[in-house]
């Protein structure tokens, strides 16, 4: 049946979009637009699951009674800032910043960074809110390093920087087909479906 992604970013939406394709599930997903846009949340919770709570519930509330909603909150987590930027991923280099902008205030903050201290990983956190406000949470993690320079023009956000573990290119270099199999984002997916497939519950 009807599952909606809250979220106001294009690029996680195709991400799911091709992850719920393949994963073969009987159900119908919608993206935000198709109630005119996600509602603006200001992600003030200071967690990943709480930013998520924000947005599921801000697209649960104008979303037709009988359907789940899907949040993910996520974020590039750095070894040499304690976590950093973490939740504050997306606004990074300030309120409105642009992925270079992002991209461009952690080259900085790295740059004294030797190289076995830019470990990092991806965190993504999904949460799933069902029509009686049932929720379930999953959360993903990819390893990785961060570049001293940009390698690449696939994906979005931080990716032209990152080498996940087992790797020599960055998921901006890698194939997006690539980076759906070992991304944080889809190891989160691979639990959500697990739970999917074996639960009672009929999407
Ligand atoms: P929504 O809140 O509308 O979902 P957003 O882009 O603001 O969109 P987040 O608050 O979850 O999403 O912030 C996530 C940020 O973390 C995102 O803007 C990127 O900078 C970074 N990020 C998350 N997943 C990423 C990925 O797969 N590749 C590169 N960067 C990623």
């Amino acid at each position: 049946m009807d599952l909606y992604l809250a979220t106001s970013n294009a690029h996680k939406a195709e991400e799911f979009g091709r992850m719920f394709a393949q994963a073969g599930l009987a159900i119908k997903v919608h993206s935000a637009k198709e109630l005119g846009g996600m509602p603006y949340v200001e992600e003030i919770t200071g967690t990943f699951t709480g930013n998520c709570r924000l947005k599921a519930e801000a697209l649960r509330r104008i979303a037709p009674p009988k359907s789940w909603v899907l949040a993910d909150d996520s974020g590039l987590c750095c070894d040499a800032l304690q976590g950093g930027p973490g939740v504050d991923s997306a606004i990074y280099a300030g309120k409105g910043a642009t992925d270079a902008q992002n991209r461009t205030k952690l080259l900085d903050a790295l740059k004294k960074a030797p190289a076995h201290k830019r470990g990092a990983r991806f965190e993504c956190h999904l949460l799933i809110i069902g029509p009686n406000r049932e929720e379930q949470k999953f959360l993903g993690q990819c390893w990785g390093r961060i570049l001293e320079q940009e390698v690449g023009t696939e994906g979005f956000g931080y990716d032209s920087l990152f080498v996940p573990s087992g790797f020599e290119k960055t998921f901006g270099e890698l194939s997006p087909q690539t980076k759906d199999k070992l991304s944080h984002r889809a190891k989160a997916f691979a639990h959500l479906v697990n739970w999917i497939k074996q639960s009672e519950i009929r999407l």
